[in-house]
């Protein structure tokens, strides 16, 4: 028994040792490449729709910790198989080495931006752990392992190290197991403090650029917010969700970094930062929202964004006949498709690089990104931005399209309730209802409210500056005793009405009202 725990416990001790090795080679060269991300990264890829709309749906944010934490209790259990294993025979410690790493490389080469050097922390972290679980072993638990298999071989360590006085060959030399595992415990402390502590560093220097960035006045402002719109029309930046599938932050040098416009055009374009920096800017209040978003859900958000208008930038390059699907990419190899169609009809579709008169935060795509108005996120708001290539929608599928989602994300028209929150308890009398609607480029004309099923009334609207954003709405009504049931519906600026048939996320967007249940005393 007790040999069992100290296999268990030295196959986790060496593998916490391999993946902290791993990581910090991938911190001081390629972060991406760390196998944790590595792994995190390609499960996520590789993980259904339906799985993945799941997680969003019920862990909302805490998606990548749970998938983190997921990745490290099944490399837990392996490892401690491997342990025990390898107490028997010591080949299950190799063989346990070569899987893990195995897994590792193949994670980090499936990743859509990776190069064959992205293997190279994943490998060196399997021999690693492989090598101190092969010298903890027999240190830990001398005994038979391999006498039977391995007879003839001096480096069976088990036969050099002393048993202790009084403990017989097959038994536990607790002692000098705790010595091994301290050391191996220490040097993974060491190892994994310093992959953290070299992470923090280029976070911290890639903020404190950010910080120095002053980004020029636009040439074309955006309008003044009406007086009239209520608190949080515009969605403070730390308030902004967040939907990706990057593990880590993409951390992008300014100095090197490069847009590159390419594929069926004229002529290529190649931009610095500061290129975009000297084109005229524009300045737009525009909702984001994110096709994932559930009726009622919060994955929405309206900032003032700055960037640079990218309708004339394709014409300059020059569309070359036949082309109808411009392709972003982006640092970390994600790849989001969108009609050219839509970027050239006069929208204000732009290379945005500051959101409400910051440069573009880390979360939301620094240094560039793009930006659809009317489209949801994933056909048209590229974070991270490297690369643009005009090509057909025939020839390429994007990241998402690929996994089966619509080819063209036109945003569905849909509303909200935002008070009273569900299963409030009110009192009798006059009540605020509040929320928001919206259809991005065709605007709201009206929004109604209907209570317990009954006559539907419209909500009055508060202004806003153009239809790319949500409207605000409000309705004051009578509230009586009893549970109640409050439904809200709206009409876009064409005059179609907003679906009423409930419909999930995938793979267009989700239909259907909003309704809220309250009780009021
Ligand atoms: N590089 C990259 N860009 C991306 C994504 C991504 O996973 N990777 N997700 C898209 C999706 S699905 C949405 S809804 C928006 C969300 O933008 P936000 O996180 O700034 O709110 O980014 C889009 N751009
Ligand atoms: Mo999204």
């Amino acid at each position: 028994m007790q040999r069992i725990m100290v296999g268990a416990a030295s196959g986790i001790l060496a593998a916490g040792f391999g993946v902290a090795a791993a990581e910090l080679l991938a911190a001081a060269t390629r972060p991406q490449a760390g196998p944790l991300v590595a792994v995190g990264g390609a499960l996520i890829d590789a993980t259904p729709t339906a799985v993945k709309e799941f997680a969003v749906r019920e862990l909302g944010t805490y998606d990548k910790p749970a998938l983190l934490a997921g990745i490290i209790v099944v490399l837990l259990l392996f490892t401690a198989l491997t342990g025990v294993l390898g107490l028997r025979r010591r080949i299950a410690v190799a063989a346990g080495a070569v899987l893990f790493g195995a897994a590792g490389a193949a994670a980090a080469l499936s990743r859509p931006a990776a190069g064959m050097v992205d293997a190279v922390p994943s490998l060196f972290g399997a021999v690693t752990a492989g090598a101190v679980l092969w010298w903890l072993l027999p240190r830990a638990a001398p005994g038979p392992a391999d006498l039977g298999t391995r007879t003839g071989e001096p480096s069976a360590e088990g036969a050099q190290a002393p048993p202790a006085p009084g403990v017989s060959g097959r038994d536990v030399d607790r002692r000098a197991f705790l010595r091994a595992a301290a050391l191996v415990a220490g040097g993974t402390a060491m190892a994994g403090g310093s992959a953290q502590w070299l992470r923090r560093a280029r976070a911290g220097a890639a903020a404190k650029t950010r910080e120095a960035l002053r980004l020029p006045a636009p040439a074309s402002p955006a309008r003044p917010v009406p007086p009239g719109t209520g608190p949080g029309f515009v969605t403070a930046t730390r308030d902004f969700y967040r939907v990706d599938t990057a593990l880590t932050l993409p951390r992008i040098d300014l100095d090197t970094w490069r847009l590159r416009l390419h594929g069926m055009v004229d002529t290529e374009i190649e931009l610095s930062f500061d290129d975009l920096l000297g084109r005229p800017l524009m300045e737009r209040d525009i909702t984001l929202n994110c096709v994932s978003n559930e009726v009622g859900g919060p994955y929405i958000g309206t900032a003032r964004w700055l960037g640079v208008p990218l309708g004339p930038l394709l014409r300059e390059a020059g569309l070359r006949a036949g082309a109808d699907q411009l392709i972003a990419r982006s640092a970390e190899g994600m790849t989001i498709g969108t009609p050219l169609d839509v970027l050239l009809d006069g929208r204000d579709a732009m290379l945005v690089v500051g959101m409400n008169g910051e440069p573009l935060p880390p979360a939301n795509g620094f240094p560039v990104r793009m930006l659809t108005p009317g489209l949801y996120g994933y056909a048209g708001a590229c974070k991270w931005l490297t690369e643009l290539q005009v090509t057909t929608i025939a020839d390429f599928d994007a990241y998402w399209v690929e996994r089966g989602w619509a080819a063209r994300g036109p945003v569905k028209t849909a509303s909200r309730i935002d008070r009273p929150k569900p299963f409030a308890r009110l009192t009798a009398g006059t009540q605020i209802i509040a929320g928001v609607a919206w259809a991005q480029g065709r605007g709201i004309r009206t929004v109604e409210i209907s209570i317990d099923g009954g006559a539907w009334n419209p909500a009055e609207l508060l202004p806003v500056p153009s239809t790319d954003t949500w409207v605000q709405w409000r309705h004051a009504w009578n509230a009586t005793p009893g549970p109640h049931s409050i439904a809200v519906r709206a009409t876009d600026g064409t005059g179609s009405p907003q679906t009423e048939e409930r419909a999930t996320p995938f793979p267009d967007g989700a239909t259907g009202w909003h309704t809220t249940t309250v009780t009021i005393t």
